[in-house]
């Protein structure tokens, strides 16, 4: 598309909303940029999006009319069905996802990772992998930089590694990556789709327009069929599939390629994580010893089952990036000790009653948080549950629970929006609080070190 003079409205003013802005001015498009909410943060993307050129309202009620656009690009977290977007498609106006934006100018070839849990972990393998190849690589998209934001230059890298959620694969319609990757999946954001079939129905527009040169690695377990693209399937749990494990090692059709002992990549979800990455990086021609030394060297982001501390035999895990219950029952497996479970949050409609019989197992108590407490108390008979307001308070809670060899685990199943800036601040706030009674003075968070 032309995007000279064109009349563009950008729905969103967050990450994706500014960096959707930067790409429409760089092509020349005539941008305006509405965000129901105001805020500090919102605010200073404003200012930057206004010193680009944009004309941006915040705290928008009244929408503008259709009839000034010409196409409109939606952020992930703006729900397209509902709200202003179906206005704007019944009178005609293209709505586009960033990722789509992003896609039509992005010059290399992409390597899609998407799936319920492990997508962030298997995003930043996937890109270790490929510059232990010597090979341009960057990491983008859900994981934190919007795509739009990272193709301007794409045309001097080998490959961009995107973290593609289910939100912006909607309003998507020629996104085609050279190597799609599909982790996993369980029901997940049920306050957005009317039915699991629905969210997994988003999920899988990531391989609509890939053909037999593309490569699809898919789990085993989702029995995918159909695929038009190359397939190759993993599996750290059933036999049978192209990559699976024997041991410590990840075999590629019964021959080891990887060793994940010399990593910290624990439990067997990680594992299916590190499949992927080989499974890229063969694909690209990294060689195995450079695969073996991106995993080794591999150190997994702050808020995944994160070691805080231990003092008078009670240990601090941070799991704040476990946003739904299937990711919690991931970090209780992985627990030899009996856990105090910090759960809960804002309210996705997910059921807690399937944790229940692993909860009774591993955990001696939980402290509960947020609206999902009551919900999660009536899911977990004959558990022992406590509520607390804040996370300060939540910790202080479970401190008391927890006898000598205990773990305290922040591993809350559910979206941080209703307490927290997003599950990065839960899990800082955990870890301050944490560190507290750890005794290590004056720790204000990884905010504020930099
Ligand atoms: N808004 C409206 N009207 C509405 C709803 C929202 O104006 O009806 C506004 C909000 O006030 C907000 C903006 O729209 O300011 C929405 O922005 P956004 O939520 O899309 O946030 P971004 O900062 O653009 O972040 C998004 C992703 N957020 C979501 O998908 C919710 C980020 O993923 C991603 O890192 C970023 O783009 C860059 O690609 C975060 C996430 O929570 C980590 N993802 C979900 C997850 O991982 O489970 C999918």
């Amino acid at each position: 598309m032309e995007f000279v003079g064109k009349r563009v409205l950008v729905m969103g003013a967050g990450r994706s909303g500014l960096a959707a802005t930067g790409l429409l001015r760089d092509q020349g498009a005539r941008v305006t940029v509405i965000d129901a909410a105001t805020n500090e943060r919102l605010e200073a993307n404003a200012a930057r999006m206004r010193a680009l050129g944009a004309d941006v309202r915040l705290g928008v009620r009244d929408h503008p009319a259709p009839s000034a656009f010409d196409l409109a690009v939606v952020s992930p977290g703006i729900d397209p069905r509902r709200g202003w977007v179906p206005s704007l498609e019944s009178a005609g106006v293209p709505v586009w996802s960033e990722l789509e934006l992003a896609w039509g100018h992005c010059r290399c070839p992409v390597v899609a990772v998407t799936g319920t849990n492990g997508k962030t972990t298997t995003t930043e393998l996937c890109d270790a992998v490929l510059r232990a190849g010597r090979l341009q690589s960057r990491a983008a998209g859900n994981i934190g930089d919007a795509l739009s934001g990272e193709v301007a230059d794409s045309g001097a890298l080998d490959a961009l590694v995107v973290e593609v959620s289910s939100f912006q694969l909607e309003r998507c319609r020629t996104f085609r990556p050279r190597v799609a990757a599909f982790l996993n999946f369980t029901p997940d954001h049920m306050d957005r789709y009317d039915s699991a079939g629905d969210y997994l129905g988003a999920k899988m527009k990531i391989f609509a327009n890939m053909g037999a040169e593309d490569l699809a690695i898919v789990n085993a377990s989702l029995g995918l069929t159909g695929l038009r693209s190359r397939v190759e399937t993993f599996s750290a749990r059933l036999s049978g599939s192209d990559y699976g494990l024997s041991g410590k090692r990840i075999m590629r059709r019964g021959a080891a390629v990887a060793d994940l002992g010399t990593t910290r990549l624990i439990g067997p979800h990680n594992a299916e994580n590190a499949m992927v990455a080989v499974a890229v990086g063969l694909f690209f021609g990294v060689g195995s010893k450079e695969i073996q030394a991106a995993l080794s060297g591999y150190v997994p982001a702050p808020h995944r089952c994160e070691w805080v501390g231990e003092a008078g035999g009670v240990a601090f895990i941070n799991d704040s990036k476990a946003t739904n219950p299937d990711a919690v029952a991931v970090a209780l497996e992985s627990q030899e000790r009996p856990v105090v479970l910090i759960a809960g949050g804002s309210d996705k409609r997910l059921p807690f009653e399937p944790l229940a019989e692993m909860v009774k197992r591993k955990v001696r108590a939980a402290v509960l948080i947020g609206q999902t407490a009551d919900q999660i108390e009536r899911a977990w008979p004959g558990v022992r549950c406590v509520r607390a307001t804040s996370m300060a308070l939540a910790v202080e809670m479970a401190r008391a629970e927890a006898r000598a060899g205990d773990v305290v685990l922040l591993s809350p199943g559910c979206a941080s929006f209703d307490m927290f800036r997003d599950y990065a601040d839960r899990g800082e706030q955990f870890k301050v609080a944490a560190r507290k009674i750890l005794g290590v003075p004056d720790y204000r968070g990884e905010a504020a070190k930099k």
